[in-house]
């Protein structure tokens, strides 16, 4: 019988476009390993989906002015697009949303609950009197109890990395609203992970896990303590119990359980309902889940938690190839920052391959990498194009032109032809293994190898010379290259299938490559004789202005990233008295009319209603204010300062602004009639 392998890739969160970063981490290793299980003959299943519910969801889709529904329908297909343009052959790639998910995650939280790992517990939250409800950590804003920085986040301080409980903030605050928080008891469910301490700590012994994660978990496990696993908002999977309205399941309880019941929907699908059992309740399927490092503790510890304290005979992970890392020129990708790579922009530019391998060649498996243009731009030139399309193109042109276009018999063999075949068989064996052990960068090193030897042996040989020479022997030297091409297209594969395929029909196969078995392809022998499709071009080339404005585009990034990030504050001023400083009369005023200056960059003539009477000044502002944003806005002003011309306009006084580097900001008292002391 097959060996059945199920894979699964973290499910991303629908609140926003895939993450490049994450692709590297837990996407494109998982279908690579994927496509490699199937070419290897085994019985895959390699199942993904969308995480629709949470708190993820739910801010950023009111942060966007969406329902989460809205939100998570409108990132569930363009996710879902985006992993079709990379070529993923996930079998299935369902949505937590789905309305089969409930069912299986309310059965997890029964048996947990009746086997005694759940507890109810009633504790403080913080409760939102204005909204009515009680916000979540990530919903918070409020001064850090470690170093008074605020705002600091629900969860943890921007600024001392602290972290903390959001009802340990002080002046807790309501991040969409600003309205002010207050304690409240509420009723919650928690996960008592430390019962499964010792069962855990057993079963990874058995693991033969990368040192990253196995340590990494050892730790965790060593540390386990309750955990709640309800939440009070309406967005999500009841709670299975009466009287639980407005609760409902932590995102990260129903999530895993999004592998099954993903898999679940896909046997409906294929119309075997029964047939995802084959996979999740046979202790002889061998189940990946492939993942990026902060992903790990759900996947390595809480989720199998949940498996052994549950009556169903689920797999546990066999295996937890997590990754670390993916940067981006030298920061961390962050969507919020702009530091990021718009995937559809990219995806136009550049085909599924070239992403695909420019990721593999570099992808974060023992310490993190990073995505780099240039790098991308030698990955796809220097190997893809260089090596690789080379081989391929030079083999495939010599051929129509010299063997008639067919493929020419083996002949005999010299000492020279016999060493190139058997390196190619040992370098082959050699990918295998690497895919084996999840190791794709190797793998594309190996990859390149295989086409540099192709390249030097086609050198060494000089085919255009045996031509004239000695014909039987060309015709030795170029079915050597056949088999190397052949054996280049299969041990592609998995990284670059499109690329493959092309490769498989140019040598005049018609079935298609994905149908094939690894060792079928290794053995075969192809036909003498059999007619070679057209020569065709791999890949095209990457110039150096395209790479220059993609790094121009950055640059404009980086320095925003960097304004935003490295704070220069200026000197504290020598101190006054209070006399002094109650000579300034500083007054709400109102931006009644605002326009620019004309010929003026930055300045923008502004009439400032004060109370008393309305006032004209002069303020450059224009690059950080339109004149329609203005109208209407309250802002701090100084009313008692000497009136000055500036571009041939009087102004009389100043509207304060706070700045940082490229930065500038209004203070304002909205809720102030102008005129009002400000002191
Ligand atoms: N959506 C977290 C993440 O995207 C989460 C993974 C769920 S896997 C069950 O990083
Ligand atoms: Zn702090």
């Amino acid at each position: 019988m097959k060996q059945k392998i199920l894979i699964t890739s973290a499910l991303p969160y629908a609140n926003g476009p895939l993450h490049f970063g994450h692709i590297a981490g837990a996407y494109l290793p998982g279908d690579c390993h994927a496509r490699y299980q199937r070419f290897k003959g085994r019985d895959v299943l390699y199942i993904c989906g969308s995480d629709e519910y949470g708190i993820a969801i739910t801010l950023s889709a009111e942060m966007e002015g969406r329902t989460p529904k809205e939100q998570v329908d409108l990132y569930h297909k363009i996710n879902s697009d985006f992993f079709r343009q990379l070529n993923f052959s996930f079998d299935h790639y369902s949505r937590t949303t789905w309305k089969g998910h409930a069912g299986p995650v309310q059965q997890f939280f029964r048996e947990l609950l009746e086997n005694g790992y759940i507890e109810e517990k009633v504790t403080d939250q913080l409760y939102s009197e204005e909204d009515g409800r009680f916000l979540a950590d990530r919903y918070v804003v409020g001064e850090c109890p470690s170093c008074g920085y605020d705002p600091a986040r629900g969860d943890e301080c921007p600024k001392c990395g602290a972290s903390y409980d959001a009802i340990q903030l002080k002046n807790p605050r309501s991040k969409l609203t600003g309205s002010s928080l207050s304690l409240k008891k509420t009723k919650h469910w928690f996960l008592l992970l430390e019962k499964f301490r010792e069962p855990l700590l057993e079963w990874i012994e058995t693991k033969n896990w990368k040192p990253n994660v196995i340590n990494f978990i050892r730790g965790y496990i060593k540390n386990l303590h309750p955990r709640a696993i309800t939440r009070d908002m309406t967005w999500g999977i009841p709670v299975p119990l009466p009287d639980t309205d407005g609760k409902v399941l932590y995102v990260w309880f129903d999530a895993p359980i999004g592998y099954i019941s993903s898999s679940m929907e896909w046997a409906q699908d294929i119309g075997k309902p029964d047939k995802w059992k084959d996979y999740w309740c046979d202790a002889d399927t061998k189940l990946i889940h492939f993942l990026g490092k902060d992903n790990i503790p759900f996947h390595a510890a809480i989720f199998p938690a949940m498996i052994m304290g549950q009556n169903q005979p689920y797999k546990l992970v066999d295996d937890v190839p997590a990754n670390e890392f993916y940067n981006l020129e030298g920061h961390k990708f962050s969507k919020s920052e702009g530091w990021t790579i718009d995937l559809e922009d990219f995806f136009s530019k550049y085909t599924a391959d070239q992403i695909r391998y420019a990721i593999a060649a570099n992808a974060p498996e023992t310490t993190d990498s990073e995505f780099t243009w240039k790098d991308f731009q030698s990955r796809c030139n220097a190997e893809l194009l260089g090596k690789y399309g080379n081989l391929v193109n030079r083999v495939m042109v010599f051929a129509s032109k010299q063997c008639d276009g067919k493929i020419p018999s083996l002949g005999v063999l010299e000492s020279e032809d016999q060493a190139f075949l058997e390196r190619l068989k040992e370098l082959t064996e050699q990918v295998d293994e690497c895919y084996a052990q999840y190791r794709l960068r190797a793998a594309c090193h190996l990859i390149m190898e295989i086409a540099q030897e192709g390249n030097v042996y086609f050198n060494s040989r000089r085919p255009w010379v045996q031509a004239k020479e000695n014909r039987d022997k060309m015709f030795t030297t170029i079915r050597c290259c056949v088999e190397c091409l052949k054996l280049l297209a299969l041990v592609s594969a998995p990284i670059i299938p499109e690329t493959a395929q092309k490769i498989w029909q140019m040598l005049g196969i018609s079935s298609k490559l994905s149908e094939q078995s690894w060792d079928d392809v290794k053995s075969m022998e192809l036909p003498d004789n059999q007619v070679l499709g057209k020569p065709e071009i791999l890949f095209r080339k990457i110039e150096d202005t395209e790479i220059a404005q993609e790094l121009e585009k950055l640059a404009k990034m980086t320095k925003k990233v960097k304004q935003s990030g490295e704070i220069k504050l200026e000197p504290l001023k020598p101190s006054i008295t209070f006399d002094e400083f109650t000579k300034l009369d500083l007054r709400v005023g109102q931006v009644v009319a605002a326009e620019a200056v004309p010929k003026s960059k930055k300045l923008l003539k502004l009439q400032v209603d004060i109370g008393h009477e309305i006032r004209t000044v002069v303020s450059g502002i224009s690059q950080f204010y339109k004149p329609e944003e203005l109208v209407g806005k309250k802002v701090v002003f100084v009313a008692n300062l000497k009136p000055t011309k500036l571009m041939g306009i009087e102004s009389q006084g100043m509207v304060l602004a706070g700045s940082q580097g490229d930065l500038l900001e209004l203070p304002a008292a909205e809720a102030l009639p102008p005129g009002s002391v400000v002191s």
